[in-house]
């Protein structure tokens, strides 16, 4: 299948600047084409994880990808998708996050052959660009009702927009226009908040130089019930390991609901378009398996963090649902319950009706009483029934560790 027809197989094209001529253009000779990562924060995360792979997509097909870390850009801050002013990180913070973006791209794209990547930094240009020259060169090809119609501006003139965030996109133009000049850029891609900046470029590029250039922008990642993609109870999923573990990681996608589960398999794996379509198909028939949520974790977490953390996350992950918590290491331990309540024992030992409630697993020692009754609670794995058992630390896995479960999914970590 040709590139833009599995892109949009996958639902990754919603705006184009010319379809059919960036189709033909595509079957004609190597594309380059950019897509740009501002350091808001010290990692990236799921979100753009999308437009990674898809920079990723054309590199496979043939056309060199350029991942722009904004260095420079990061230093003003986009007004797009955000409803209020950011406060300004300093200089360097900013040096110090580009630096770590920039070695989370790495992985994701070859940089040798014919059709090398490259990552570069716009604070290389941009941060000696001097201010007359930036308002003379590049401001007079920006009219100010121009600037005013964008999305990412005219949104937030009721609530406020500096002239620092307001200039945003003539610094996001220049560098389109830079990469043009320099490697022949001629695709800029982005999620659908980028169509503006882009278009800008664009025009830019067009105005200046007289040179046709592309846009290309896929959809903003949803969720069925309208929260936002990428976030969990206990935060943004961030790609670096140590921010949202493997396991996390794993977890997130696993838990993908029905309606977007095909979706993301589009977006977030490279499988083919058979294998897909019949993971959709059992979705319908047999949703209970949950084949399609697994085989997108299993891809996706493969994909960021390589196999052998997912075979690990996936061992974490069988052992907490069926209860076999006695086969997990004590590293394994400490990474599958990362997130679960957890208490530390005050002795050697505890009644564990008394530890049910210190711990605030049971509300009472009524409670705790009745709940080991009904076998509701489970110690290390094992039904635990008797009321008068004391837990001893030195008893529990690995010599510390006692996992209680309460019901049929909640645990409690008892160090
Ligand atoms: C900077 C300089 C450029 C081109 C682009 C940029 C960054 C861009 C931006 N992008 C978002 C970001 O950095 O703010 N102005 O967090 C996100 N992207 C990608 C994608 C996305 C966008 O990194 O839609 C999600 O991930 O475009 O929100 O010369």
């Amino acid at each position: 299948m040709k590139l833009l027809e599995d892109l949009e197989f996958r639902g990754l094209v919603y705006q184009v600047t010319d379809r059919e001529g960036l189709a033909q253009r595509l079957q004609e000779a190597p594309l380059a084409l950019y897509c740009g990562f501002d350091p808001t924060a010290d990692s990236l995360h799921v979100g753009s994880l999308l437009p990674i792979l898809v920079l990723r997509r054309f590199q496979l097909a043939g056309h060199p990808p350029i991942a722009v870390v904004g260095g420079g850009t990061g230093l003003i801050g986009d007004p797009g998708g955000k409803a209020n002013e950011r406060t300004l990180n300093s200089d360097d913070v900013v040096a110090e996050w580009t630096g770590k973006l920039k070695a989370q791209l790495e992985p994701f794209l070859d940089f040798g052959g014919t059709h090398a990547a490259r990552i570069v930094n716009n604070y290389d240009w941009l941060g000696s660009l001097k201010a007359i020259e930036l308002l003379r060169e590049v401001g007079k090809h920006f009219p100010v009702p121009y600037m005013l119609a964008k999305d990412s501006v005219a949104s937030r003139l009721e609530s406020g927009i500096s002239f620092t965030e307001f200039s945003y996109m003539i610094l996001q133009a220049y560098d389109f226009f830079k990469l043009n000049q320099s490697l022949d850029c001629q695709l800029q891609i982005g999620g659908s908040d980028q169509w503006g900046n882009i278009t800008a470029g664009a025009d830019l590029i067009r105005r200046t130089a007289g040179r046709k250039v592309y846009g290309l922008t896929f959809p903003l990642v949803t969720k069925a019930d309208g929260a936002k993609f990428g976030k969990t109870e206990s935060g943004t999923v961030w790609l670096d390991p140590a921010k949202t573990t493997p396991y996390q990681f794993y977890q997130f996608w696993i838990n993908a609901d029905d309606q977007s589960v095909v979706r993301y398999l589009k977006y977030f794996t490279f499988l083919g378009r058979e294998e897909i379509l019949a993971l959709e198909q059992t979705t319908r028939t047999q949703p209970e398996k949950r084949e399609a949520q697994r085989r997108l974790a299993e891809e996706v977490t493969t994909l960021v963090h390589g196999a052998v953390a997912t075979r690990r996350a996936e061992k974490i992950s069988r052992a907490l649902f069926y209860g076999e918590v006695g086969a997990l290491a004590a590293d394994e331990i400490e990474e599958g319950f990362g997130d679960v309540p957890s208490h530390v024992l005050a002795g050697d030992e505890a009644a564990l009706v008394d530890l049910l409630v210190a711990a605030g697993i049971c509300s009472s020692k009524r409670q705790a009483r009745e709940d080991l009754g009904k076998g509701a609670i489970y110690l290390n794995g094992e039904r635990c029934a008797g009321t008068e058992t004391i837990l001893r630390r030195a008893d529990g896995l690995h010599g510390k560790y006692h996992l209680i479960r309460r019901g049929k999914i909640k645990y409690y970590l008892i160090r």
